[in-house]
């Protein structure tokens, strides 16, 4: 059976770039119809500050403990993150399973990770973010613990657990690092043959997967939901003058991004650094874009990207009826690129964008290939682009853009004569 849940939502006014009420709360409603959980009702909690044994008030909690029986839930799922000790109180108080905001997204990482680099970094941040929860008799978190109401080890099982999950946390992050390496390799690779490197990156539900798909063949999965991408993808594209590059997906960024996630998606992230141009997806079609656009460049900025070139990339126009609206995000955010990833408006245009903003690796030739090295040519149809071809009596004449690199190789071997 679907297990069920209350919201609240809390308005601390406290904080610095608050979110209004219904746009925190739609946040949360989708983040818990991700984890599969159904929303019986969402409560706003306004508040200076957090108390430290409650987070809420004394009356508040009991509201809540009335509520959460009448409506029979499974779960009590907060907007704001709760110390170990506000976690255990409340779960006192109300008798129920008690979900914080970082909880949850870590579930959904949980549920969506397949491959075991995935699932290396989602337990990572996940002990993390339970080591510090240990205390007293100690909590279990819920897939961790094994469900609702999960009591935790007694006091001395606690030492014993805590000094496990320090040891286990230690050699994820030696598996993790001996990740990193591999893919530093696999980059370094890519340097070699001179490939630039295109990455994909957004707000979680911007359409990156989906961008990605109808640029390449990727066939990456895309869902209506938050967070469908954990193992991102590269893939080969050919750009519009012949150069191929590698385009990468990334996992999505969200306001608030806990920072255990970002610290163990590092890994992943790292492709970010070495990317010669990003491309910001953004769901124009979304009423909070404008903070979308504000957390990703905040996720930049943690991870030392936001100085790389980028193109901001206005996706989903096609749900956009209001032109008052689309010109105001063409004004805000100068020089982007309206698409339509689903249905492949404009996608030609961006390909046009992304070759101007990449340093060029190509170059233009005229040059002959003799009939008895034929089999040349395949490497300009796939390294290049042919943007003319002559037959001659001395062989083939073409005109060609292709990739230093590799014209280089090919004029090494002496296999083709330069005509221009
Ligand atoms: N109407 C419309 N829907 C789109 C467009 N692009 C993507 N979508 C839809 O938006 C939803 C999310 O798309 P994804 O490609 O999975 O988004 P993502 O940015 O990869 O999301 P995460 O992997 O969760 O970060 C899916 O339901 C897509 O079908 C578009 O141009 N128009
Ligand atoms: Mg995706």
């Amino acid at each position: 059976m679907q297990e069920k849940a209350l919201l609240v939502i809390i308005d601390l006014r406290s904080e610095k770039n608050r979110w209004p009420f219904e746009d925190v709360a739609q946040e949360l409603r989708e983040l818990t119809h991700t984890c599969g959980v159904e929303v019986v009702d969402t409560i706003e909690c306004v508040r200076d500050k957090p108390t430290p044994n409650l987070f809420i008030g004394k009356g508040k909690a009991e509201e809540l403990r009335s509520l959460s029986q009448e409506y029979e839930v499974d779960a009590v799922i907060f907007s704001h993150d709760l110390s170990g000790t506000q976690q255990r109180n409340l779960e006192k108080v109300l008798e129920k399973k008690i979900v914080d905001r970082t909880q949850m997204i870590l579930d959904i990482f949980a549920l969506h990770a397949k491959t075991p680099e995935g699932k290396m970094q989602v337990e990572l941040a996940q002990l993390q973010y339970l080591m510090p929860r240990l205390v007293g008799k100690g909590i279990l978190l819920s897939r961790l613990g094994g469900g609702i109401g999960t009591r935790g080890p007694g006091e001395q099982k606690l030492e014993i657990d805590r000094r496990r999950i320090r040891q286990r946390i230690e050699k994820l992050k030696t598996d993790l690092e001996a990740v990193v390496l591999h893919r530093h390799v696999i980059r370094k690779k890519r340097k070699a043959k001179s490939l630039s490197q295109v990455v994909l990156i957004g707000y979680t539900n911007a359409g990156k997967s989906t961008l990605l798909n109808s640029l390449t063949d990727a066939g990456q999965s895309v869902h209506d939901g938050l967070f469908t991408t954990l193992d991102p993808l590269s893939k080969n594209l050919k750009l519009p003058n012949g150069e191929h590059v590698v385009l990468s997906d990334t996992v999505g960024f969200l306001n608030n991004l806990p920072h255990h996630l970002i610290e163990a998606f590092k890994a992943t992230l790292e492709e970010l650094k070495d990317a010669e141009l990003l491309v910001h997806v953004l769901d124009a079609s979304h009423s909070r874009v404008y903070d979308h656009y504000k957390a990703v460049q905040e996720v930049l900025r943690q991870l030392g990207a936001e100085d790389k070139p980028i193109i901001t990339v206005l996706n989903k126009i096609d749900l956009i009826d209001d032109e008052v609206w689309l010109s105001r995000l063409k004004n805000d955010f100068k020089g982007a690129i309206g698409i339509s990833a689903k249905y492949n408006r404009n996608t030609g245009l961006l390909l046009h964008e992304i070759q101007k903003n990449l340093v060029p690796r190509m170059e233009y030739h005229e040059i002959i290939i003799r009939y008895d090295t034929m089999e040349l040519l395949d490497i300009f149809y796939k390294e290049g682009k042919i943007l003319d071809s002559q037959y001659l009596q001395k062989g083939i004449k073409i005109k060609v853009n292709i990739p230093k690199i590799i014209f280089d190789k090919l004029l090494q071997g002496k296999k083709i004569e330069i005509v221009n």
